[in-house]
């Protein structure tokens, strides 16, 4: 066999209607469908290469061999590709997170993004972007919409092949984000954890999967009309309602800390005094901030004049995955 090494990249992105919670959890069906903004800023380069003398796969992180748990998970990814191609050559895969050290952003969007993007040309499978996106989302939900650049739908489908992400929109029209990093401490319940505890436990759950729905009709509208006012109060009340679910799971649990709350009483501040901003939360205590690209630099100014140890980090809108190789 010859030796072939392909490079994808994959920017990681940021939803504004969340994904929270399976319906599926071996195949990640979710139980709603979502909406994300793709982000220049962060994103994951993974290399991959045959190793056809080998009998296990191979797994190098930012520099450093990762350990069997991890290799593991990896395999079973790679098996996706591998059962679709009908081959069974074990893989090295090498994998660089470009994300600001002190943001605390590493992204399973970015990196199964990028891997799944490296395996598809590797393997000879050549799918198209649709069908890419449901094999990367057995790897990690929120990868799904990684695929694609701007706007991103991720439809909850009805199985395993419909499951699938869209670009809505290439979100070229004034956008940007900004991340505010509160705490870079690694997370005591994981995003996977997390939100399984609130799909089995949350007496507010089935509320946030009826509004979930309409959140993303409303979206879907705003952002047709590139109206963006409309844009950033829907994506601000349907973070604050998947926090919310979190309140009502038995135990009841929150990935916020006191700085974050500071921080969007900030944003809100801002935003009163003439100045849009929206701010969105994931399963950790950073806040990510909607806003303009041309009153981002302003924005960030006064957020960082009143946060200057946690300087905040500017993102533009990100490209869908892609090879860096041919
Ligand atoms: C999202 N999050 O839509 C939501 C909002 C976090 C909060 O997708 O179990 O790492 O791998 O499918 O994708 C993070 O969860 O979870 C996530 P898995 P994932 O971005």
């Amino acid at each position: 066999m010859t030796e072939k090494r392909i490079t994808a990249r994959a920017h990681t992105n940021i939803a504004l209607i969340k994904y929270w919670g399976k319906r599926d959890e071996k195949l990640f069906l979710p139980m709603n469908s979502s909406l994300s903004l793709t982000l220049d800023a962060f994103y994951t380069d993974t290399t991959t290469s045959f190793l056809p003398e080998s009998q296990e796969d191979i797994f190098i992180l930012n520099g450093v061999t990762q350990e069997k748990k991890e290799q593991e998970k990896i395999s079973a990814f790679i098996d996706l590709f591998r059962e679709a191609a009908g081959i069974s050559t074990k893989i090295k895969v090498e994998s660089t997170n470009h994300v600001p050290t002190a943001a605390g952003l590493a992204s399973s969007a970015s990196a199964f993004a990028a891997l799944g993007t490296s395996l598809n040309e590797l393997t000879g499978m050549k799918m198209d972007k649709t069908t890419l996106s449901t094999f990367v989302r057995q790897g990690s939900g929120s990868a799904t919409r990684s695929i694609f650049g701007g706007f991103v739908e991720w439809d909850m489908g009805t199985n395993s092949f419909d499951s699938c992400a869209k670009q809505i929109d290439d979100a070229s029209w004034d956008i940007a984000m900004l991340t505010i990093p509160v705490s870079t401490d690694k997370k005591k319940l994981s995003s996977r954890e997390g939100m399984k505890l609130t799909v089995e436990t949350s007496a507010f759950y089935p509320a946030w999967v009826a509004q979930a729905g309409k959140d993303l009709h409303m979206i879907k509208e705003a952002i047709a009309a590139k109206d963006f006012i409309r844009l950033g109060e829907i994506t601000e009340a349907n973070g604050m309602k998947m926090h919310g679910t979190m309140l009502g799971a038995i135990p009841p649990f929150s990935y916020w800390e006191p700085l974050t709350v500071k921080v969007l009483q900030k944003v809100t501040e801002i935003r009163g005094q003439g100045l849009p901003c929206y701010y969105t939360m994931d399963a950790g205590p950073n806040v990510k901030v909607l806003c303009r690209k041309s009153q981002a630099a302003e924005i960030k100014q006064i957020l960082d004049d009143t946060f200057p140890e946690n300087l905040s980090i500017f993102s533009g809108v990100g490209q869908g995955a892609y090879l860096l190789t041919d």
